[in-house]
């Protein structure tokens, strides 16, 4: 038995005039409850320090660049890296990224219980669009403020077994849990920010979403046999609502802890990660199944093309 107790950090909405350091505060706060109820792992949602700042649309760089850390830890971070290695507990958490080369990332890091940073990644699947859509009930301006991720989808051995994060609408695509699988993933961290309602379909509401979202994280835990700990950013962001539904799903796909508000709030589990091992080693036993000489279409070819009539 390889336990690892994991806390999923769901955070209530953060408002535009929130200052860094309330929403550090926040953090801290939870993360004292996680360690409270004896975690040594604690993950925090996509975009964790403001609100999510890309269903705005903005013009002016200096304005956009207000939203991105240009270190980490930064100054406003400081505090909470210092608490976690205190408490000695592991951390994830999801930030807009401003490189020294001045490249703009939605990223994800993760820390071991010395407050340290292995780990990094930057968001692949990028959602929306560049420029201002009248046509959607509200912007989603990810593809305008990011590049896509540049890092792959690493994993690394942190706290006794192997970890990879992912980050919002990764989620929906199994070929960034399947690249993970393939480096024997045991425990994939995802944090999101997902409206409530579909901009571009408004009869698409909270509980499709929410189906949604179970279905990819779900099937992703089940196809590559992990744990899946998603973490939402929930509630009403300056008018815009959004999700909760924060999960800890077991390496067969089912649920075994989920929040129930759209507000701070934290779930736990003590996740075994050897549990893993039945379904690597069995329907998911990838060395022995997997037909890799028929999956090439999966990587020469980006968009869908029916044949020829
Ligand atoms: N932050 C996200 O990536 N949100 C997407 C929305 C736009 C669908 C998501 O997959 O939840």
């Amino acid at each position: 038995m390889r336990e690892l107790v994991t806390a999923a950090l769901q955070m209530g909405p953060i408002q535009k005039a929130d200052s860094r350091a309330d929403v550090v505060a926040r953090m801290i706060a939870l993360l004292e409850q996680a360690h409270q109820a004896k975690a040594t792992f604690a993950v925090f949602p996509e975009l964790a320090l403001t609100t999510f700042f890309p269903r705005w649309y903005m013009e002016d760089q200096p304005e956009v660049d207000q939203w991105f850390e240009a270190q980490m830890p930064g100054p406003d971070t400081a505090p909470l890296f210092e608490r976690a290695r205190e408490l000695k507990i592991a951390i994830s958490f999801g930030y807009a990224e401003l490189t020294a080369e001045g490249q703009h990332f939605n990223t994800s890091i993760l820390t071991n219980r010395e407050g340290e940073i292995i780990g990094k990644y930057r968001k692949i699947h990028l959602p929306g669009h560049s420029e201002f859509d009248s046509e959607r009930a509200f912007q989603h301006l990810e593809k305008r403020y990011f590049l896509p991720g540049d890092l792959g989808f690493p994993v690394w051995h942190n706290l006794g077994g192997i970890m990879g994060m992912l980050i919002c609408n990764d989620r929906r695509w199994p070929e960034a849990y399947r690249v993970m699988g393939l480096q024997g993933v045991e425990m994939v961290t995802l944090g999101f920010n997902t409206p409530s309602v579909n901009s571009q379909m408004g009869d698409e509401g909270p509980q499709d979403r929410l189906f949604h979202h179970r279905l990819s994280c779900q099937s992703g835990a089940y196809q590559n046999s992990t744990w899946v700990v998603a973490v939402a950013k929930a509630g009403i962001e300056d008018g815009h609502p959004m999700i909760g539904g924060s999960l800890i799903i077991d390496p067969n796909g089912k649920i075994v802890a989920e929040t129930t508000t759209e507000a701070d709030e934290m779930i736990i589990h003590a996740c075994d990660l050897d549990a893993c091992n039945f379904g690597k080693t069995t329907i998911f036993d990838f060395k022995r199944h997997r037909r890799t000489e028929h999956y090439k279409l999966i990587t020469e070819r980006t968009g869908a093309k029916p044949p020829a009539a």
